[in-house]
């Protein structure tokens, strides 16, 4: 059967590295967030995509979370002595990447498009596509007034307490078909939410028209790893945001914030006591994902898990 992933940047980037060791590449659509690009220096960025594309490329760098394993810097050093915009930092070998989308993007090829050549490009075999291929951009409330999701982010750090989030272009954006091509699909085994940012990675995604009555509809269960790991995001602003939002940073709220989205959520061993906290079915295991056989591990448990509940 198939299986549909739906993906942020570096929590999910994990997660899809371990997928595609279980399932052949006509079996899994991994479905990346888009709300994060942006314009920069003249170049069309998808930090997301570009992630899980990397990772399944075994290229990224770990340690950073986004980006190229081995990285230089010499064109950002070069900008940062003629006055150039250096906050939002591009690798030498990264910038191939931007120059190379954001030519074909100018040439009128579609997000998906570039993204299928791109990832051919680099060896992947598996399908990893942007969510929608119309702009959608996330806006963060902060105590400082709204900002555009990189200028929170990389720019400000996270440090502005967050209130809400707003994803410009939503309502108009097409989910991609290929899609709710599979979200229909009669042998769809598993929609699995992977270790990403609920609000700010996995929210666009489920915001898009018809996307979340389609993952409802689907005869498939659903099941999602939680981000947060003992009370803490093991990356990222996840738990952060939680608390700003006056919600409990656990496995726990993670599971209300999805709802009745849910058919199952894979919680780590730390947090085995709050089991009988969480509504929905749940999975105790190791969900920390560092060398490659703990992503294939946790990839097979969520896979399992999907097909126990069928
Ligand atoms: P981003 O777009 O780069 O922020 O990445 P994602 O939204 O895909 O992932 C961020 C989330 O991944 C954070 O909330 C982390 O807590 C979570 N995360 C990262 N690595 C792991 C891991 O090994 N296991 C689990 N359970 N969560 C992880
Ligand atoms: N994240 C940072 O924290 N600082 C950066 O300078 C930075 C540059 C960057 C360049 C290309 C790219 O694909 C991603 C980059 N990221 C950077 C990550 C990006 O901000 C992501 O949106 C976040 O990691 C959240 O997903
Ligand atoms: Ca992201
Ligand atoms: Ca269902």
């Amino acid at each position: 059967g198939k299986v549909v992933a739906l993906t942020g940047g570096v929590g999910g980037a994990k997660l899809a590295r371990g997928l595609i060791e279980c399932l052949a590449p006509d079996q899994l659509l991994i479905v990346a967030n888009t709300g994060d690009d942006f314009n920069h220096l003249g170049l069309s960025i998808s930090p997301d995509l570009d992630s899980v594309m990397y990772a399944l490329a075994d290229l990224n760098d770990p340690q950073r979370g986004w980006g190229l394993a081995g990285e230089s810097w010499q064109a950002m050093d070069a900008l940062q002595q003629l006055g150039g915009a250096d906050w939002f930092k591009l690798g030498d070998r990264d910038i191939a990447t931007h120059l190379q989308r954001s030519v074909r993007l100018r040439e009128g090829a579609s997000l998906s498009q570039v993204t299928r050549e791109l990832c051919a490009a680099l060896g992947i075999q598996h399908r990893l596509v942007p969510m929608t291929n119309d702009r959608v951009s996330t806006m963060i409330t902060t105590e400082q007034g709204e900002l555009a999701f990189q200028e929170y982010f990389v720019r400000e750090q996270c440090a502005p307490a967050v209130s809400a989030f707003r994803f410009d272009g939503i309502e108009l954006a097409q989910p991609l078909p290929e899609l709710m091509d599979w979200l229909a699909a009669p042998d769809l085994e598993a929609i699995i939410v992977c270790p990403s940012n609920p609000f700010v990675s996995v929210d666009p995604i489920l915001q898009l028209r018809g996307v979340r009555a389609a993952i409802q509809a689907a005869t498939a269960p659903v099941v999602a790893v939680s981000p947060i790991v003992g009370g803490l995001a093991v990356k990222g602003p996840a738990a952060k945001m939680m608390k700003e939002l006056n919600m409990p940073a656990t496995a726990t709220a993670v599971a209300q914030w999805y709802g009745e989205l849910l058919d199952g959520l894979m919680i780590d061993v730390v947090d085995r006591e709050l089991v009988d906290t969480i509504e929905t079915k749940t999975r105790v295991l190791p969900t920390l994902m560092s060398d490659l056989e703990s992503k294939v591990d946790l990839a097979q448990a969520a896979i399992d898990f999907a097909r126990q509940l069928d």
